[in-house]
């Protein structure tokens, strides 16, 4: 048995209770598919999730890869590659790609609950698996000839790369500096060094690796919108046979060593530093870069969040089976009583407190994802929301920096509480506790910072969309407030709810119109930039609260309809945990918003000397 613990009960309730999956797949939308077929699928996920898939996780992060840079190649731990085989080899990346490129169609809450189990178990092996959705994404972009160059890649497995930093344009990306010159043959020269580049060399991982790099062709004017976006394989290959030729000019030229995810190669890549060109091509033969690069960024946000929630998932569950077997102590009531019985921990109430934080947490979050996902497809999100396709777009794009941003600091920050619950044992390698928070740590920093996440949710998803998605998911939870839920048992609840939303819509109000007052006083926007992460969070907090009390009232009914054993006990903890969360967590809110919406710039007119 591997590290890994799954959570199926609860992904089953999030995708056939709460969200009628079963109805989603009713019809030939998704083909053959149908409730029993998605339950094969999710429980054939846990067996390789919890099997090959999670064996090599310790050893390949005390063991990690080794670069030559003589020979710009990269030895990946045996034990590793064996675990990428039995992901690579169970097909699971065809899931929800494109029928032209091989690909099966499937409800988008289904592929993320798949991929939690994934991502929870090896997050390294499921991102050197990303090629066929990659090549997806190009054949959506491409040209006709390109989307022959998709289908080859998926065909012939290749592995694939996302390219955009640079050492001076981190989440600036617009400052990148890379150029793109053009050649005779259309083709295209690549020059610059990119950092950080996940997956740019994976030993024989493949035979091929494909990069979409953002580069600015000469002439071509500042910022994010003069890039554009180029097709650059490793290996040149024969357009029409796809046969493989030549090495081009892209090489690694340097792997980093970092605090966990050690599995996962982030490499310096240069494009024509070796006398070799790097040759590229231009996708979709326009200039339209940025754009094009965030129909990736967008899945590999998706990604990163399913990642931290799985990864706190598979960390509370661990805690839990420690906490239910460890003796220490006497129950409080009993404190004087130097001869009183031994207790296992979880009779003490801060463990307790704790092990229903992480609770919380993970399930709420889980339920958070599977919503957003939800929206991604609009067959799921009539199905889960009643919205159109122009709403379920925004709403998806509304929630994305929630399930990145909040699920990623919320992961990390709770997962320490999984640690604490082990004691000095959680500090050990004998458990995974330690790698889960060093490898979940990069959650919060790649694909955009929380900082930016938080600025793309205010200024882009809610003041740029005129609050459409906003107005649609308050909606939602309005009409939760004000319905029966819970046959009479959920009222304080729901009272508690309806004072979280009101408290998020006031700190809406207060951070627009400090927006509205910048075009006056330009710095009322660091008014925003200060509010802006904590607003993020907060919202995430109503989010969870709102859908661990719709579990709840499925719960309530369950009961009611004489659930029993196992299933009695897990009903009942949904019902506990919803409470314990609007009671515990909701009411912060209220502190929250006396704080942002009096926020003032004190910290910005404060000389740097005096930090
Ligand atoms: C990285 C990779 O960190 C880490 C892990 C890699 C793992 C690989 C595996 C991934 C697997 C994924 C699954 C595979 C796929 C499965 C497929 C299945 C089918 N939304 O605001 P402006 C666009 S990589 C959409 O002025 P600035 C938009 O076009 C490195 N589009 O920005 C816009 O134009 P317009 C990640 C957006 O001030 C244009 O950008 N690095 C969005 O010029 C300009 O917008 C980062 O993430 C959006 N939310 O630039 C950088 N936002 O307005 C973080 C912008 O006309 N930095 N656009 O529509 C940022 O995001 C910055 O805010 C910035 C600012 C660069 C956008
Ligand atoms: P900086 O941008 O320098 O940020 C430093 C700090 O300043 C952060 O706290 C940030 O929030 C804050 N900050 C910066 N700008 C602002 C602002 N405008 N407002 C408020 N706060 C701000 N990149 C790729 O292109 N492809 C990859 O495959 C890839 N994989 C990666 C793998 C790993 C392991 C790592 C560590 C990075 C990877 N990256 C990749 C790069 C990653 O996306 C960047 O590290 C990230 O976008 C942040 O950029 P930076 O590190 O330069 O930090």
């Amino acid at each position: 048995m591997g590290h890994y613990k799954s959570n199926l009960r609860d992904l089953e309730f999030n995708l056939f209770e709460l969200f009628g999956l079963d109805e989603t797949l009713e019809g030939d939308n998704f083909g053959d598919m149908d409730g029993e077929v998605a339950r094969d699928m999710l429980r054939e996920v846990v067996r390789l999730a919890e099997g090959p898939l999670a064996e090599s996780f310790a050893d390949a992060d005390r063991n990690p890869p080794v670069f030559d840079p003589e020979t710009h190649s990269l030895k990946l731990p045996d034990s590793f590659k064996k675990s990428f085989k039995a992901l690579y080899d169970g097909e699971w990346w065809r899931v929800g790609l494109d029928e032209e490129v091989g690909g099966m169609a499937a409800p988008r809450n289904l592929l993320w609950g798949i991929n939690e189990m994934l991502l929870g178990s090896q997050p390294a092996a499921f991102m050197y698996s990303a090629g066929p959705g990659f090549a997806n994404i190009l054949y959506h972009n491409g040209t006709d000839e390109q989307k022959e160059w998709a289908k080859v890649a998926v065909e012939r497995g290749w592995g694939a790369t996302m390219v955009l930093t640079e050492p001076d344009a981190g989440s600036d990306v617009g400052a990148g500096r890379t150029k793109a010159i053009k050649q005779d043959d259309g083709s295209w020269h690549i020059e610059g060094v990119k950092r950080f580049i996940t997956s740019a060399v994976s030993d024989d991982l493949f035979e091929n690796i494909f990069h979409l790099v953002l580069a600015r062709p000469e002439g071509a004017g500042p910022g994010t919108k003069g890039l554009s976006l180029f097709f650059v394989p490793s290996i040149l290959f024969d357009f029409e046979k796809g046969e493989l030729g030549e090495r081009n000019g892209a090489f690694v030229t340097g792997v980093e060593h970092k605090m966990g995810l050690k599995a996962s190669a982030t490499c310096e890549l240069t494009f024509g530093g070796n006398g070799i060109p790097a040759k590229g091509w231009l996708v979709g033969e326009v200039h339209k870069g940025i754009a094009q690069m965030f129909d990736v960024i967008e899945h590999a946000r998706m990604m990163v969040g399913t990642k931290a929630i799985g990864t706190l998932s598979t960390g509370y569950l661990n805690a839990l089976e420690y906490a239910k077997e460890r003796v220490q102590g006497a129950d409080l009531t009993q404190m004087t009583d130097k001869t009183a019985p031994r207790v296992t921990i979880t009779h003490h109430p801060d463990v307790r407190r704790s092990l229903m934080m992480q609770k919380a947490y993970s399930e709420g979050l889980r339920a958070v994802y599977l919503y957003t996902a939800a929206h991604q497809d609009p067959v799921t999100a009539k199905q889960v929301s009643d919205a159109d396709a122009d709403i379920a777009y925004r709403v998806n794009d509304l929630l994305l920096p929630i399930v990145k941003g909040v699920g990623s600091e919320i992961a990390y920050q709770v997962l320490a509480e999984s640690l604490q619950t082990l004691g000095g044992s959680g500090f050990l390698q004998d458990y995974p506790l330690e790698q889960y928070i060093r490898d979940a740590k990069i959650d919060s920093l790649y694909e955009g910072t929380t900082a930016i996440q938080a600025q793309d949710f205010f200024f882009r998803k809610i003041a740029r969309d005129r609050g459409v998605a906003l107005a649609h998911v308050a909606g939602q939870i309005k009409s939760f407030i004000d319905s029966e839920a819970g046959n009479g048992r959920l009222k304080a609840e729901r009272a508690l709810l309806a004072t979280a939303l009101e408290d998020v819509q006031a700190i809406v109000t207060s951070m627009t119109q400090h927006l509205m007052g910048a075009q006056d006083q330009p710095t009322e926007l660091y008014k925003v930039g200060l509010a802006s992460v904590r607003f993020l969070m907060g919202f995430g907090d109503l989010l969870i609260g709102w859908l661990l009390l719709r579990q709840s009232e499925i719960a309530i009914a369950a009961l009611d309809n004489g659930a029993e054993g196992k299933e009695k006990a897990f009903y009942e903890g949904k019902i506990a945990v919803a409470s314990f969360f609007a009671k515990n967590i909701l009411p912060q809110l209220t502190a929250t918003r006396a704080i942002l919406t009096n926020i003032d710039n004190d910290i910005m007119e404060l000389d740097e000397a005096a930090f």
